[in-house]
């Protein structure tokens, strides 16, 4: 049987990221797909995602801060600009789910710039939003974009590059713990590892049932629609941030990014259905949710082009999970959650790190697999 150091399951972002971090460390690397590289039944695909250190928790503040040094080597290395910077700006509603001072708090701890605006000062800045008073604007000049699809395919040109085995097409139909390490088994036969990291999203519980565990996973097809605005100019990358607005519903978006439109969704659209269930038809009534939202908060964002579908697999409470199983310490587990794109480099150093030095620099204390004994086969 053929031997590695490291096998890695799922080539999304998270598991392109780990290949390229341990191919560039030297280590003997396979990884299998089970669908074709850059598919769209994921989270990985289309064009922008949004970068920031804006969140109301320092942990996360902190990790953003190293995946900025992270994409900034990334880049460096593989000569691709993967990154646009535009600020961003978050819209927190007064006595809503979230708080501004909890964004302001984080920040402050860990020394991001931003300001705390009010809707005329946003409106003075960026006139493209009529953002209602009662709520309050959080704007970090360190936002911007990560442009997904070429960010994964960078990862794995430079996985193979430095010596990657990535072999699509090919579904690890089981994941097996010995005294040695892991014997990976795929549709297209047999490896052994001696650490395997899954990166597999949706499809995570299908190879953990069997080692006796299973992650609160909530699934669900979630869709992005780009506008076309009468007057592109003013929603340029120079003139407009990238947003969110984060309320009981959630929603973002992006200025123009490679063509006259710009991309907006809700956030978590709760239109559950499993990998199998997948329609890759939008809900026309979050469409017309959407539609709407858009209609107040930027007026001039125009008609919708297209919409696309995508999916997200999500843990309880959005947390990260990033770490070895409990019961089989050879087996790591990266998930995160709709919101990790961000995240991307530093994730997969992170499970480099974990795989072949057992630790970390990052604080992922909070990370940890929160696993529940799988249902009994059958
Ligand atoms: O984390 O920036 C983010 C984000 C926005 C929408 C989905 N995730």
């Amino acid at each position: 049987m053929e031997t590695f150091d490291v096998a890695v399951v799922g080539m999304g972002a998270l598991g392109s990221a780990a290949a390229y971090h341990l191919a560039r460390r030297g280590a003997k690397v396979v990884a299998f797909e089970q669908f074709e590289l850059g598919h769209v039944r994921g989270a990985s695909h289309d064009t922008s995602r949004i970068i920031r250190t804006s969140y109301g928790e320092e942990r996360y503040v902190r990790l953003a801060q190293s995946a900025y040094r992270d994409w900034a080597e990334l880049e460096a290395a593989t000569g691709e600009r993967l990154t646009t910077i535009t600020g961003g700006v978050v819209f927190i509603r007064t006595g809503g789910p979230y708080a501004a001072s909890d964004f302001a708090r984080a920040l402050t701890a860990t020394g991001v710039p931003h300001e705390l605006l009010s809707p005329a000062e946003v409106h003075e800045r960026w006139p493209q939003f009529a953002i209602p008073e009662g709520v309050e604007t959080v704007y970090t000049p360190d936002s911007g974009i990560a442009h997904a699809a070429r960010t994964v395919a960078t990862l794995q040109l430079h996985a193979r590059v430095n010596g990657a085995d990535i072999r699509d097409r090919t579904r690890v139909e089981a994941v097996e713990p010995d005294a040695e390490g892991v014997v990976v088994r795929t549709s297209g036969g047999e490896v052994r590892a001696r650490k395997v990291v899954i990166a597999a999203d949706a499809w995570t519980n299908e190879l953990l049932a069997p080692l006796g565990a299973e992650i609160p996973l909530v699934v669900m097809q979630e869709q992005v629609s780009y506008f076309a605005p009468a007057d592109a100019a003013p929603y340029d990358p120079a003139r407009f941030p990238v947003w969110i607005w984060e309320d009981d519903h959630c929603f973002y978006g992006f200025p123009t990014y490679g063509e006259p439109s710009i991309k907006a969704a809700r956030d978590v659209s709760e239109n559950l259905m499993t990998p199998a269930e997948r329609t890759f038809v939008p809900s026309p009534e979050l469409l017309d949710e959407l539609r709407g939202f858009m209609g107040e908060v930027i007026p001039g964002s125009g008609e919708v082009l297209r919409t696309v579908t995508c999916q997200y697999a999500l843990t309880p409470d959005r947390e990260f999970v990033l770490g070895p199983l409990p019961a089989h310490p050879e087996v790591l587990v990266a998930l995160a959650a709709g919101h990790g794109f961000k995240f991307t480099p530093a994730i997969g150093r992170v499970l480099a790190e974990l795989a072949l030095d057992g630790t970390t620099s990052d604080d992922i204390s909070g990370f940890a697999v929160p696993v529940a004994a799988a249902p009994p086969a059958g």
